[in-house]
């Protein structure tokens, strides 16, 4: 039998002897640009309110001009139409009667973001992919083709933090709500942009998004604050020169491996027996604008704190979920987590050159660039080194969750249903880290989905399949998760923006834990924190199958990870079969095909 792993080993082998790719292929639909030389706004993503993106869109292609509100401008960023950030997106969103339609091919590819060689996987043949824009309201369009004729590895592609209310089919989980789509193949997905703001897709299969399969989403609608000029995203990843599926064997036997270097939206240096390769991203600044970014925690486990020496942010926005703005130096990043930041170029006396920092945690991540992934944000013609001090911080794994006030206030009514689950860690007899969650490390079945399962009216559940059943329509839902370990966790859970009620170390205790239901902090993804608690709540608003996992690639491949089935009797009625059917037959045929094995959760 040959595994995943065994078919990227030999892909290597493969890539090497050819040419080497181009590590980003000229092509016309990456607004996402992970090219050095380029700064953020001449790389092609949104300058106004209106996508610039040029991608591909044969229905309707996004531009400023066909963009569903021309009224949003540098000073009435609040401002949406018939909407403005006050809107409760919940309950109303526009009805544009737009559909942005866009093409995704992955493909194995060899690049050297910091100069250093390897293969890897990329969307349209860079790292990051395109960055899918739409205007909030829009119904958006996906063909993914998995061209990954080298790997040989099935796909599937999740749009992070998109609500998929009533679509939980095209939430692009493997295992969950789809078969691997085969080489070879393409697959539709179809959602609808109800929230706004900024986010990313990624894989949904192993650890296949950390092979480079991600991207940006954009999505246009107001804001809590004013700013002159939209810089797209920032993606903060981190990088090794060995794959991920590579490193696997020793993460899941002697626990994370110590990762070589970080990249800026898929750029950095790397120094090697004194010499330097590799370029840094940087940033052109005019003095007096004000400028958004979109901080994107892509790594595979790393937790950042992002910075830009000299300069203040005003956060505005977190996950989906606009907020009161509020001004800090430091943003905590965590995987899966994106924040909305405001910077305003006032640093022009100074200097002409800063640094734009991502900073490894120790207490939680391990990379041997600690000091060195960075960006350059200048002032004038053409950046140099800076010559900036970074501002001062105290290392730790910290999530800026509680400091969050969502600008739409909602309230969460008492529970309706409570559980309470443990994260701990243990080894199989084979030597293997497995994370346990609900008394179960999750072990699914790649070519069988729940998805298959609900469709075929089955409802009892292996243990390790790690379901979770909410049946009642729209009740309220309240999920502890604790653990003793010293690990924090990047939680995210699929389908839902969660409220964060508590949050902290040591134990929960229902009798002595205070519960904040009053506009708690709402968010796709927060921290578990070290030897803590966290207490999450949702309305069950969304049928589907939803997968809560932690968002550390290790872990989520060691087992950390659960599935709610919510409000089962209406999936049904939900799902097209044919869909379904028709990628899960492609697989079966596929993995028989090239005796390709599963080796982790599944999912
Ligand atoms: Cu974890």
């Amino acid at each position: 039998m040959r595994s995943i792993f065994q078919s990227l080993v030999l892909a290597l082998s493969a890539a090497s002897i050819g040419s080497a790719s181009p590590y980003k292929r000229a092509d016309t639909t990456t607004p996402g640009s992970s090219d050095a030389s380029s700064t953020l706004a001449s790389s092609g993503t949104s300058t106004t309110s209106g996508s610039s993106g040029t991608p591909t869109s044969a229905t309707s292609t996004p531009t400023a001009e066909t963009s569903a509100c021309k009224g949003n401008t540098a000073d009435t960023r609040s401002e949406w139409c018939d909407y403005d950030i006050d809107s409760d997106y919940d309950t109303e969103v526009p009805d544009t009667g737009v559909t942005r339609e866009y093409w995704l091919e992955l493909t194995d590819v060899t690049v050297a973001p910091d100069g250093i060689s390897r293969v890897a996987m990329a969307v349209n043949g860079s790292i990051p992919g395109p960055t899918l824009f739409a205007d909030w309201g829009d119904n958006v369009v996906i063909h993914v083709t998995n061209s990954l004729t080298t790997s040989l590895n099935g796909t599937s592609i999740h749009w992070h933090g998109i609500r998929q209310n009533y679509t939980n089919q095209h939430d692009g989980v493997v295992a969950i709500t789809q078969c691997p789509l085969a080489v070879g193949s393409s697959m539709t997905y179809k959602w609808r942009a109800t929230q706004y703001g900024s986010s990313w897709y990624h894989s949904h299969i192993g650890l296949q998004a950390w092979e480079g399969v991600f991207g940006g989403i954009i999505i246009n609608g107001p804001a809590t604050a004013d700013y002159d000029e939209d810089l797209g995203l920032i993606f903060l990843n981190d990088w090794d020169h060995q794959t991920v599926d590579e490193l696997y064997h020793s993460a899941e036997t002697g626990g994370p491996p110590q990762l070589n270097n970080g990249l800026i939206n898929g750029t950095n240096v790397w120094t090697e027996d004194g010499v330097t390769t590799g370029e840094r991203f940087n940033v052109s600044f005019t003095a007096g604008k004000s400028y958004r970014m979109r901080l994107v925690g892509a790594a595979v486990d790393t937790h950042w704190k992002f910075s830009i020496d000299n300069h203040t942010m005003t956060v505005i926005s977190a996950d989906l979920v606009p907020v009161e703005p509020y001004e800090t130096t430091i943003v905590n990043v965590a995987m899966g987590q994106r924040y909305d930041i405001i910077v305003t170029a006032n640093q022009a006396d100074l200097a002409d050159n800063f640094w734009m920092r991502a900073i490894p945690q120790v207490a939680c991540s391990d990379n041997e660039s600690l000091n060195n992934i960075k960006a350059i944000v200048y002032y004038g013609d053409e950046p140099s080194e800076p010559t900036t001090d970074p501002y001062a911080y105290t290392d730790g794994c910290d999530d800026d969750t509680l400091t969050l006030v969502p600008w739409v206030a909602k309230n969460v009514e008492a529970a309706a249903w409570k559980d309470l689950e443990t994260a701990a860690i243990s080894r199989t007899s084979a030597g293997l880290f497995k994370w346990t969650l609900n008394s179960t490390s999750m072990l699914v079945d790649w070519a069988d989905p729940t998805l298959e399962y609900v469709l075929d009216g089955v409802s009892t559940f292996e243990t390790d399949d790690a379901v979770i059943k909410l049946d009642t329509p729209d009740e309220w839902v309240y999920f502890v998760i604790q653990t003793t370990m010293t690990v924090p966790h990047p939680i995210h859970l699929h389908g839902h923006d969660f409220y964060v009620l508590a949050q902290g170390t040591g134990t929960y205790s229902s009798a002595t834990t205070v519960l904040n239901t009053s506009n708690p902090p709402r968010r796709d993804t927060a921290m578990l924190p070290s030897g803590g608690f966290m207490v999450m709540a949702w309305k069950a608003d969304n049928p589907g199958v939803w997968l809560m996992h932690c968002h550390i690639g290790w872990h989520t491949s060691e087992g950390f990870a659960l599935q709610f089935i919510e409000r089962e009797s209406e999936i049904s009625a939900l799902i097209d079969s044919d869909l379904l059917g028709d990628v899960c037959t492609g697989w079966g045929t596929f993995q028989e095909e090239h005796e390709i094995e599963q080796e982790d959760s599944g999912v």
